[in-house]
């Protein structure tokens, strides 16, 4: 044999074993999968991004993160049931549409929750003892676990109409996410609530079924809802609030150092996703005006705001009818975490 084919020998051997390390190093690596409600580019993602990056690095690379979009699996329930049944370890679910599994968090679709400072729904939605205490727990008996919340951002209606009052509202078929609480909550303000999942809107909007939606700005920018819509609506009625679930049983089953990895990634993540879905809702209202100059920007005043708190009263009522006593519960140990928060 020659010297060169000798070589050429050696450098394959070299080669192919390097390929088998390779593969054996990968096939060490661990796959956790994580679902979005939302595109590539969204919040969500953003969040995931970074869970992906954090965990990846922290884990010196025996952990691989794999992020889904939306569209990939399916819509949010299906994705909640996916990480019940195991087959995703975690997932975005949004409260409106987590209700069904745990009433309590209906009470996240009750207009005018939240604080309007920020720094307090931080603190609310990471630590509270309600939401970590009996909405998780509740949460558990479906093989779901609460990891941690935070807002997306102002919901800001668009419709083709102004509107500042409920009577503006007079037949305005208005989309919602499958949620009792909002269908309520949309006929309380005086319009015509109509459920549909977030892939039919645009279409939805254009066709002329509805006449508009709620969501917050990055994603009015990024499912292109303006461009079926020519007012946008600030109403200061509610934040988009997002839960952070995974698998119950799977993560008990995790060594201690690994749930250790999530419970300390989960924490870091908090503060960077509300400064993120801020940036992010800014930037692409500045993208949405570029993109449409004639859009029509309406920020309800405070006297305007108080003529839909008023008419959105009983839902506080509605919310113990629809989710029962415990829900009921919920909201009122909310509204006073959240007072004494403010008075911090
Ligand atoms: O409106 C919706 O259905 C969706 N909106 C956002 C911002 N995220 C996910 C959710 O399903």
């Amino acid at each position: 044999m020659s010297t060169l084919s000798t070589l050429k020998k050696m450098v394959l051997t070299a080669a192919m074993g390097l390929t088998l390390i390779g593969q054996a190093s990968l096939a060490a690596a661990e796959e956790w999968k994580f679902a979005l409600e939302e595109i590539s580019g969204s919040v969500q993602d953003a969040y995931a991004q970074k869970f992906k990056q954090l965990i990846e690095d922290k884990s010196g690379g025996k952990i691989s993160v794999t992020v889904y979009p939306y569209g990939a699996l399916g819509e949010s329930e299906d994705l909640t049931e996916l990480v019940a049944n195991g087959v995703l370890q975690f997932t975005h679910g949004s409260t409106g549409i987590l209700g069904s599994t745990a009433p309590g968090m209906q009470v996240f679709s009750v207009p005018y929750l939240l604080s309007q400072d920020n720094a307090v729904n931080l603190k609310l939605l990471t630590e509270s003892p309600t939401i970590y205490g009996p909405v998780a727990d509740k949460l558990k008996t479906r093989n779901l676990r609460l990891l941690s919340m935070y807002p997306e951002g102002d919901m800001v209606w668009t419709t083709n109409k102004v509107v500042r009052k409920p009577a503006d509202f007079a037949n305005v078929k208005m989309r919602v996410m499958a949620s009792p609480m909002l269908v309520e909550t949309y006929k309380s303000f005086g319009a015509v609530p109509t459920p549909l999942p977030y892939s039919e809107v645009y279409g939805a909007l254009q066709l002329k079924m509805i006449d508009g939606q709620e969501n917050p700005v990055f994603a009015i920018e990024e499912m292109k809802f303006y461009e079926v819509n020519d007012v946008m609506t600030w109403s200061g009625h509610q934040q988009f609030t997002v839960a952070v679930l995974s698998s119950e049983s799977w993560y008990q089953g995790l060594p201690a150092e690994q749930r250790a990895l999530i419970d300390e990634t989960v924490e870091e993540l908090a503060p960077y996703i509300f400064e993120t879905q801020a940036k992010y809702n800014d930037e692409r209202l500045e993208k949405i005006k570029q993109a449409k100059p004639g859009i029509q920007l309406v920020r309800l005043t405070e006297d305007e705001q108080a003529a839909f708190r008023k008419a959105s009263q009983p839902m506080r009522e509605k919310l113990v009818q629809l989710a029962g006593p415990e829900a009921g519960s919920v909201l009122k140990a909310l509204e006073q975490e959240i007072m004494e928060l403010e008075k911090q």
